[in-house]
């Protein structure tokens, strides 16, 4: 029973012992007859009449609404999505990419109904509803409408259950060798923190059971394939993500792995944009907005590994009822809410599909960081070192990483702080112990950015850098900047050369104007160079923009 206490909303579920034996997965399979909801809930969609109906939503939008399959469950189901946007033949990751999922857990069938529900709104919407017309057209958005087919299906023939045709399964039907108990938990089987902080379990027979390995689910595989895919010239296309489950009447935001709201691996800015959104959206729909870790611990969810490994700004929403005493009910509300229940989401829907195509337009920062670059360098968005392979630096040369601080004659030569979030571009991360053990020396180091597609009208180029040295320094070193064109010509826009003293790290904006380039297909291009003779000479670079005009 300990593993119950991972959910804590559940636990006055498992009183009657007999009961949570089902829950905790005791339940022989039982033969797999046909699954179907019963006579009281035959409003609710098992696997087939999904499919049939988001076919039929296919079949009568095919200009805006294109079904397919990204992968297959462990029993072999096919794992469907939903491409929605202006001509949805073609793929269009130009546009940001606002991802929808559904039925990670088998017993959560409402989410699935809401998943339904937005496919609905959005195609059958379009022609007639302006505002739902502007975030199709806008947007490529994706629906991904059962993580879970197996589980689901599942939950519909346990005929011995003391619930029937329920039996309140959760995890996915994959067997783990050695051990009767079948099933691991998905949501927290993704790869972020897997494991890490008594927010899963590794007991086989228990709910929150995290698998073997991270992603040994196929499940969760398949949703980081199509979610990896999306890494289009070094960045990620979807913006805004909901993963929907039930119940809580809760929209939760990362991490839930951490009680820290700020942890070093999120910044500043992105945390109060999740809380603006989340708010906004809680706002809309009536639920409470509050970080997953404020619910109970979880580690290797989903919306961790979202944010974590992608800074995607993904949420779980928690749908209706409100938590309960009567815990049975919760899962299984009767199919006459599902119209109510699923449509009270629709201005929520809306918001996150329009704010989530820049996500921090939730607190004033769209010219700064929702034009064609942001990047606060907490993750790699497709960089290269030495792109040329003709850097000469022998040592101290660019890395993206977490940086030591450090100081000579009580001068800042490495800044151990970033300015936003916990990495930056630094040469040589590490102090290794003494001032000149890990500096740029012998020559040039070099960066190239992922193509970047300038506006016809641009706003600036910004970036934060320093060049700190010490005496010895010569005018032959020095920090650039450049700007390359499609035909690979590189222009300096920017330089910073040695002054004839000891100068110190400190962080500081440059600002350039993208005329030039506007239009154009363009890669940043930074250096740093220690000319020789050798010297102490440190450069960091952060928080890279090309800003809305
Ligand atoms: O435990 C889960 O996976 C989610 N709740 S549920 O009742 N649908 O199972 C919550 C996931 C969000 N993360 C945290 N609350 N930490
Ligand atoms: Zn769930």
């Amino acid at each position: 029973m300990h593993d119950a206490t991972r959910l804590p909303r559940l636990r006055s579920l498992f009183g009657a012992g007999v009961l949570a034996a089902l829950l905790l997965g005791s339940l022989a399979p039982l033969p797999a007859a046909a699954g179907d909801f019963p006579a009281q809930d035959t409003r609710y969609h098992n696997y087939a009449e999904m499919v049939a109906d988001i076919m039929a939503v296919e079949a009568a939008h095919p200009d805006i609404v294109k079904i397919l399959s990204i992968g297959k469950s462990y029993e072999g189901r096919d794992i469907w999505m939903a491409r929605i946007s202006d001509n949805a033949a073609v793929d269009q990751p130009e546009k940001p990419g606002i991802l929808f999922d559904a039925l990670h857990h088998a017993r959560e069938h409402l989410s699935l109904e809401q998943a339904l529900y937005t496919l609905h709104m959005l195609a059958d919407g379009y022609a007639t509803d302006p505002v739902v017309k502007a975030v199709v057209d806008g947007r490529e958005i994706f629906i991904i409408f059962a993580v879970n087919p197996d589980g689901a299906e599942y939950d519909l023939r346990c005929t011995g259950s003391s619930h029937p045709p329920y039996c309140a399964w959760r995890k996915n039907r994959q067997p783990n060798g050695g051990s009767r108990y079948s099933g691991t938990d998905i949501n927290r089987n993704y790869g972020y923190h897997w494991a890490c902080c008594g927010g899963s379990s590794g007991n086989p027979a228990s709910i929150t059971y995290h698998g073997r390995s991270a992603f040994s689910t196929p499940e969760a595989q398949v949703v980081r394939d199509f979610v990896n895919s999306r890494v289009i010239n070094g960045r990620q296309q979807i913006t805004a993500h909901v993963t929907f489950h039930t119940n809580g009447q809760l929209v939760l935001w990362p991490y839930g792995y951490t009680k820290a709201d700020v942890p070093y691996d999120m910044t500043v800015a992105d945390h109060r944009a999740f809380v603006a959104m989340g708010k906004a959206m809680a706002a809309r729909n009536g639920y409470r907005a509050e970080q997953s870790s404020d619910l109970y611990i979880t580690d290797g969810d989903e919306i961790d590994w979202l944010y974590g490994v992608h800074r995607i700004f993904s949420f779980t929403w928690e749908l209706y009822p409100p938590e309960t005493a009567t815990v049975w009910g919760d899962f299984y509300p009767p199919d006459r809410v599902i119209a109510t229940q699923t449509a009270r989401n629709r201005a929520a829907l809306l918001y996150l599909l329009d704010v989530g195509g820049c996500p921090w337009r939730a607190i004033g920062l769209t010219k700064t960081n929702c034009g064609p670059l942001y990047d606060d360098l907490e993750i790699n968005r497709g960089w290269q070192v030495n792109p040329d392979g003709n850097d000469t630096a022998t040592s101290g040369g660019w890395e993206l990483a977490k940086p030591q601080g450090y100081t000579y004659d009580g001068v800042p030569m490495q800044l151990g702080t970033t300015v936003s979030g916990s990495k930056d571009f630094v040469t040589g991360a590490l102090y290794k112990g003494s001032p000149n053990a890990n500096d740029l020396d012998g020559g040039q180091t070099t960066i190239r950015s992922a193509p970047v597609t300038v506006w016809a009208a641009p706003g600036d180029l910004t970036f934060y850098f320093y060049l700190a040295h010490g005496a010895s320094s010569s005018r032959r070193d020095a920090f650039r900047a450049f700007v390359e064109n499609a035909s690979g010509v590189r222009t300096q826009v920017f330089a910073q050369i040695w002054s004839a003293k000891v100068f110190p790290a400190r962080w500081t904006q440059a600002r350039i104007p993208m005329t030039p380039w506007a239009g154009q297909t363009v890669r940043l291009v930074f250096t740093a160079t220690d000319g020789g003779p050798d010297s102490l000479l440190e450069a960091g670079l952060d928080d890279i923009r090309i800003e809305r005009p």
